[in-house]
Order: structure tokens, then C-alpha cells, then sequence
């Protein structure tokens, strides 16, 4: 470890020399911990990192909107818009490759949660199902499944690899979660945690702040620090190891999220896809999502915060929002793809300005609550590597089965109430469409809700664990002409009953 003097010289060279202001005030426990802190930050690119923060502030790149087109619609590839035989071959071909190992789960998990309002990892989060279970539960269950439906149709024992991309704020919950949780029954060999960088919030004049008198005040370095996080930690080396060749990355907080999605690997593969987006029709110009657009012609996604509102709210002949493709952070990558990013691309992603309100200890030693934002943290993006591909396709899914992210609290749109009752809504769904009728607590038949009806009535609590049904397959032998109660919770247990009584009615009937 570097000693005091050499720590001070290179802060003092970085035009950082305030941050050991209150060092003759640290106990020594303290001192130590902020010198391990300072020995870590790259302090060669320390004042290039902070005069760029500065200059970036005060002077933001031009927009992009004058250049943005919209992806002709023949370019994306369409659940909606496709037959049913285009959906089972693609299907069948991401099954296959399930089957065969060459597929693993990447999760970007190292954000902070801070709309949410929650101090523990968003995937803790438990949206108040009948089951009680987490974000990531959900997800792991979907894990399971999916590879019983390969191993079902290939008769293979596969495996899912689940990578999980965690922050300084997110590792050690995450870790311990997964530890109390016994990893979801999966094989925790086959979880591979690992971290991204942290970089130091800067004010407008280019200066680190101190968050406490011994502590820099520091911020993930945004999703697109994956890949840079991908090369520290060896996780492509891991992913070659392992024979994993394509990998479905996704953000943490759809609890529609179709894990290692069959249907979006197969119609990627079959197009020779390198790089992949899933897309929804965006449900309103000022929806927080970003588009999937050309901007001089090259594919790519342009963040919801930095389109301008007009350009958002362009509609064409028939009323339509002409950018109307919504990014729902679902991402394809092939291996290969990544290691040419790792390779030659990674130094090239755009670094993007995010003003924030950040806690800080000011010149006199006061803890301050800011009211307004006082920091610049920049930010690398996931998806801004799309330009680099070589074939580059989206594929448009439809909302009310596959996106319902969880961002704020109750009261607010995409909030756990939102989510939650998706979920519910699918599953009613899909137990209708196997045939069963449901019945309220009293006994009363519950019929569909209406468009108008679904706004204002939360759905029936109907919940299938993921454990009996990925998306909706298999229910038709437990639940045809049968008449359910609810509250309902189908999880195997249950599903076991069911599956008894129908061979016993069978019998009856013979
Ligand atoms: C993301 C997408 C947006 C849209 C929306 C849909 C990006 C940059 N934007 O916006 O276009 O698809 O999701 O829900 O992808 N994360 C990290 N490390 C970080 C920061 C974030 O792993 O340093 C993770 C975070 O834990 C989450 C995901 O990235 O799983 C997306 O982050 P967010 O929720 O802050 O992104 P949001 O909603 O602004």
C-alpha cells in the first residue's frame, strides 16, 4: 500500500488536495480505512476523471435528436407480428441451445435502488405476492425451469449459468442473500458474483467530495461498466470455460423477466444476431424508456433522459409516436461480441452526465443534506456498445407479458403495486387460458377484467409459482375444467395434488 506521502502528492497533483482536510481528525481505525480507500481510486486518471465530470457539466454534448430515425418496423422482429410456426422454431432453437450449455444469465445488479427508497438490493425486494417471494427468487425459479424444459425436450442435463454483476453497495447483501436462501436449490458453483468499478462523484468544479470526513463520496460507474467488469474479473474467461457462447443480460427489475428467454436466443441465433434488444411498444412519449432509433443510420439506443421532449413526442400519420420503440434493458450478446468489446471497444463507450443530490462534509466540518443536485456522476450505458455490432436486431415483445419494472415506491407508477398485480394479471391469464375458472372468497365467479375494469381492480390472487410454469405451458393438464378458489398459490406441492386427483378422475371415468 502507498504511504500517506506518496497519497498526498498524487491527490495534490490531481488538483485533489482537499480530501485529506480532516485527516488529523481521523482515529486511526479510520485512517487506515481511507488510505486502503485512496490507494484503490486511480489516482493517475483521478484529474482527468474529474475535469471531464466538470467539462461535461458545463458543456453537454450535442444532441443526437437531429439525427435520430426510427428502425423501419420490417427491421424488428415481432412476437406480435409473427406466426405461430416462426414462434415455435425459434423457440426450439433456444431450447436447443439451453441443452446444450452454450446459454447463461447475466445480471446487472449494482444499482442503487434510490428511487425505490429501499437500503438493500432491489432483487430483495418482495413485492407482496401471495408467496412472499423476492425479485430474486422469481428469477432463480425461472433458472430451474427453464432448464427442466430443455432437459425435458433434449434429454439433457443442462445448466443455466446465472452471472450477477453487483456494486460496492450491492455485493455483500447480495452475497449474503443468496447464502441464507441456500442459492435458490441452484448449484452455487454455477452463481458467479462479481463486481463493477466505483468512481468518485465530483462537484461542478471538478473537486471529489468527501461524503464523510474519512470517505469519498463514490458511485458505480453505470451498467455499461460491465464490460470493463467483465475483463477484471475474468468472467469471459469463465463464460468460454463453461462452453457458454450467448448470453440473455437483463436489469434486475422486471418480475416479467422471461430468464435465458428461448424465444429471443432462438430468433437471435437464427438471424446470426451478435448484439440484441428487446423492445415494447412504448406506452407513452414520456415513458422511461429509452429508444432503440438509428442516429446516423447505425442502430443504438437513445436514454429517455437525454431525448428532447419534441422529439419524443413526434407522432406519425396515424397518430402513432414515431420513436415508439421502449428498451426494456433485455439484452443478446454473443461471447464473441463481448470479447471484441473487451477488446477493442470498451475505452470507446461515451460517458454520460447524471446530476445528482449527494451528502457531503463542507470546509467546516458540517454534514450537509443537500437540496439540490450538487454532483456530477458519469455513467457508462449497456446498451451503448450496439454500434459496434456487426448485426444488430431488436425484437418487440408484448408489455403485459414481459415488462413490468419495479422503480418506484407506492404512489407512483412502476411501483410494487404495478408489479405485483402484472404478475397476478398474467397468471390469471394463463389459468384461464388452461381452461379453469376462478372464484372469489365468497364463491362467486370471477370473470375477466375488461380494458376499462383492469385499470381500477387489482387481479385475482392468482400466482403460478415459475417452478410448475415458465410462461404459461403445462397448466392445461392441472387446471382444465377445474374451478379454483382464490387466493390461489399453484406451487409444485399443489400442482402434485392436482395432477393426482386428475389421474383419479381419469380413472372415475374410465
Ligand atoms: C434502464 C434503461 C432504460 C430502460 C429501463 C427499463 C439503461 C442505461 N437504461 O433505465 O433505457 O430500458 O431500464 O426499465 O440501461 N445498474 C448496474 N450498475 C449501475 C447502474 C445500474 O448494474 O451502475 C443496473 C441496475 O441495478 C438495474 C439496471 O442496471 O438492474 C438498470 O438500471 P436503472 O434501473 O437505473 O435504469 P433505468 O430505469 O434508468
Amino acid at each position: 500500500m502507498p504511504s500517506l506521502e506518496q497519497v498526498r502528492g498524487r491527490l495534490e497533483a490531481a488538483g485533489q488536495a482537499h480530501a485529506l482536510q480532516f485527516w488529523p481528525e481521523l482515529s486511526e481505525a479510520e485512517r487506515r480505512g481511507f488510505l486502503q480507500e485512496l490507494a484503490q481510486l486511480d489516482l493517475q486518471g483521478l484529474r482527468e476523471h474529474c475535469e471531464g465530470a466538470a467539462r461535461a457539466a458545463a458543456s453537454p454534448a450535442p444532441s443526437l435528436d437531429p439525427h435520430m430515425e426510427p428502425v423501419p418496423p420490417e427491421s424488428i422482429g415481432s412476437v406480435r407480428k409473427s406466426d405461430e410456426d416462426s414462434l415455435a422454431e425459434w423457440e426450439s432453437e433456444g431450447l436447443l441451445r439451453i441443452s446444450e450449455n452454450r446459454v447463461g444469465v447475466l445480471l446487472l445488479a449494482g444499482g442503487q435502488g434510490t428511487r425505490l427508497g429501499v437500503q438493500y438490493p432491489k432483487g430483495m425486494y418482495d413485492v407482496g405476492l401471495p408467496s412472499g417471494n423476492t425479485l430474486y427468487q422469481i428469477q432463480a425459479e425461472r433458472i430451474h425451469k427453464i432448464q427442466e424444459l430443455a432437459d425435458g425436450k433434449h434429454g439433457s442435463k443442462c445448466t443455466v449459468p446465472w452471472y450477477i454483476m453487483t456494486s460496492e453497495f450491492t455485493l455483500a447483501p447480495t452475497e449474503k442473500f443468496f447464502k441464507e436462501n441456500n442459492y435458490f436449490d441452484l448449484e452455487p458453483s454455477n452463481i458467479v458474483m462479481f463486481e463493477q468499478r466505483m468512481i468518485p462523484a465530483v462537484t461542478f468544479d471538478g473537486k471529489v467530495i468527501l461524503q464523510e470526513k474519512g470517505k469519498i463520496a463514490m458511485a458505480p460507474d453505470g451498467n455499461g461498466g460491465l464490460y470493463q467488469a467483465l475483463v477484471d474479473n475474468k468472467v469471459l474467461e469463465d463464460m468460454k470455460k463453461r462452453g457458454v457462447e450467448y448470453l440473455h443480460v437483463y436489469c434486475v427489475d422486471n418480475i416479467l423477466v422471461k430468464m435465458a428467454d428461448p424465444v429471443f436466443i432462438g430468433f437471435c441465433v437464427s438471424k446470426g444476431a451478435d448484439c440484441g434488444a428487446k423492445v415494447v411498444e412504448k406506452a407513452c412519449a414520456t415513458e422511461p424508456v429509452g429508444v432503440v432509433c438509428r442516429v446516423r443510420g447505425v442502430s443504438q439506443v437513445v436514454e429517455y433522459s437525454e431525448i428532447q421532449r419534441e422529439t419524443a413526442e413526434l407522432r406519425g400519420p396515424g397518430g402513432e409516436l414515431v420513436f415508439s420503440a421502449g428498451n426494456i434493458c433485455n439484452h443478446f450478446f454473443t461471447r464473441a461480441f463481448l470479447q471484441d468489446v473487451a477488446e477493442n471497444y470498451k475505452g470507446q463507450l461515451k460517458q454520460h452526465v447524471a446530476l445528482k443530490k449527494v451528502a457531503f462534509v463542507d470546509t467546516c466540518g458540517n454534514q450537509v443534506q443537500p437540496t439540490k443536485p450538487n454532483a456530477i456522476k458519469m455513467e457508462k450505458f449497456v446498451f451503448d456498445v450496439f454500434p459496434f455490432s456487426r448485426n444488430f436486431v431488436a425484437f418487440e415483445v408484448v408489455r403485459q407479458e414481459e415488462f413490468s419494472p419495479l422503480k418506484n415506491a407506492d404512489g407512483a407508477s412502476d411501483s410494487p403495486t404495478t408489479a405485483r398485480n402484472a404478475l397476478l394479471a398474467q397468471h390469471c391469464r394463463w389459468a384461464r387460458a388452461a381452461s379453469a375458472t376462478l372464484l372469489d372468497e365468497r364463491g362467486d365467479t370471477l370473470s375477466p377484467p375488461t380494458s376499462a375494469s383492469a385499470a381500477d381492480n387489482p387481479p385475482a390472487l392468482c400466482e403460478i409459482s415459475p417452478l410448475v410454469s415458465y410462461f404459461g405451458e403445462g397448466l392445461e393438464q392441472l387446471l382444465r375444467g377445474r374451478t379454483l378458489t382464490t387466493p390461489l398459490l399453484l406451487d409444485r406441492k399443489r400442482a402434485q395434488e392436482l395432477l393426482m386427483k386428475s389421474s383419479i378422475d381419469r380413472t372415475r371415468d374410465v
